[in-house]
């Protein structure tokens, strides 16, 4: 197939967006084979069927590279009481918070996860996401954490979507384990992250760094765990405070640290020493109206590559929309469309380790997402408007 009459934002040159206008993009067998001006285009190419696009523009698929979408239940009602003044204290009394995610999550069996996850995985599908991270952390005891990634993973089987899944064992302290931190990493945290390894359940492992959830040094003996059975680190850190979480992943080499809006100028240069991604979640710092913005002068001056994500959790993050994190992430912190556009694309596929896909470039998959749009910038620039015209997913073989 030869995709022609088209602009292509590949994100493949130093200009913005990578941009070619006038481009065309060959695909055999889920592969990208060429992608280039079409006056530029090889006789060899001319052979495959030429599909006029009509000046549409063509991105690489979305990838939401941190999501809790695999979980029980909503908070809609925490929501409320909030909102009717309500503090967080009075809303954990009352049974809400992260640990009423846990017992909905507990409470529901596989089948139950996944038909709860797949409208949220059907919006962001919509928007031409081809890939999804999926985090476990909201059963906090083996049988359910499993269940989480077992879950995660059947979503591949079910709909046109690559995802890769993260243990989050270390994201709360479960009720049984109160004022036990140590004890949880000990007596559940560490084992279910081996038997989910066996089960080839885990491409990479998180936790949750601050000080409602795990100190450094209990990060630490997880992280020295996951290098032990040979699995990439990521990090939820420097969210609502700073404790060095983000310095942590830096010298574990982590692919990346999430939220990061407390994180400094000394901590963006750990992460460009070490390759670190910072993933940016703007639905989190929407929802808690978080006035503290991530460094993002910092990490652009120290070339550390910035990701965007839903987060998608039923807490601090209800969001199924790529597009209105890249529109959020111009508004709120000021990243460019070009940055945005990088965010949801190459740099997503960064903070997964994934090499093959995210640019529209010679050899990497076909995941394409078709726009009707005529610029780059409108994807960043309209509210609540999906101008997806198609997606092209790639199940070429590795
Ligand atoms: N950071 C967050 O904002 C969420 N988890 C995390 O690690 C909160 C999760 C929740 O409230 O359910
Ligand atoms: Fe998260």
């Amino acid at each position: 197939m030869r995709l022609a009459n088209t602009t292509l934002a590949t994100l493949d040159t130093d200009s913005p967006y990578g941009l070619i206008e006038q481009g065309a993009v060959v695909i055999d067998k889920g592969r990208i084979e060429w992608a280039g001006p079409e006056i530029e285009l090889p006789e060899e190419y001319a052979r495959h069927e030429r599909q006029d696009l009509g000046g549409k523009l063509v991105t690489p698929a979305f990838i939401d590279c941190h999501t809790h979408i695999v979980h029980g239940g909503h908070r809609a009602r925490e929501f409320e009481m909030r909102l009717e003044g309500a503090s967080y204290e009075e809303v954990a009394r009352a049974g809400g918070g992260i640990v009423s995610t846990m017992s909905a999550t507990r409470a529901s069996d596989i089948d139950a996860l996944i038909e709860s996850a797949l409208p949220r995985v059907d919006a962001l599908l919509a928007e031409g996401v081809s890939t999804i991270e999926i985090k476990s952390g909201y059963g906090l005891d083996e049988a359910t954490e499993l269940n989480m990634l077992r879950a995660a993973r059947l979503i591949e089987t079910l709909r046109t979507v690559r995802i890769r899944t993260s243990f989050l064992g270390a994201h709360s302290v479960p009720p049984e384990y109160k004022g036990r931190a140590d004890d949880y990493i000990d007596e559940v945290c560490l084992p279910t992250l081996r038997l989910a390894h066996a089960e080839s359940l885990l491409d990479a492992v998180d936790g949750f760094c601050e000080g409602i959830a795990f100190s450094p040094e209990q990060i630490a003996r997880v992280f020295d765990e996951a290098g032990r059975l040979g699995l990439p680190v990521k990090l939820h850190a420097e969210q609502l405070s700073h404790i060095g979480g983000t310095a942590l992943a830096a010298r574990y080499g982590a692919l990346s640290a999430d939220h990061v809006e407390y994180a400094n100028e000394d901590d963006a240069r750990l992460m460009a020493e070490s390759g670190t991604t910072a993933v940016l979640l703007p639905g989190a710092f929407y929802t808690l109206r978080e006035t503290r913005k991530p460094p993002i002068e910092a990490f652009r001056q120290h070339g550390v590559a910035m990701a965007l994500a839903t987060d998608c959790n039923p807490g601090t993050s209800p969001v199924t929309s790529l597009l209105l994190m890249m529109n959020m992430a111009c508004t709120l912190f000021r990243m460019t469309p070009a940055e945005a556009l990088a965010g949801v694309t190459c740099h997503a596929a960064s903070a997964l380790g994934l090499s093959d896909t995210g640019r529209i470039r010679q050899g990497m998959r076909a995941d394409l997402a078709i726009w009707d749009v005529e610029h780059p910038a409108e994807l960043s620039y309209r509210v609540g408007t999906n101008k997806l015209y198609q997606r092209l997913f790639s199940d070429a073989e590795d």
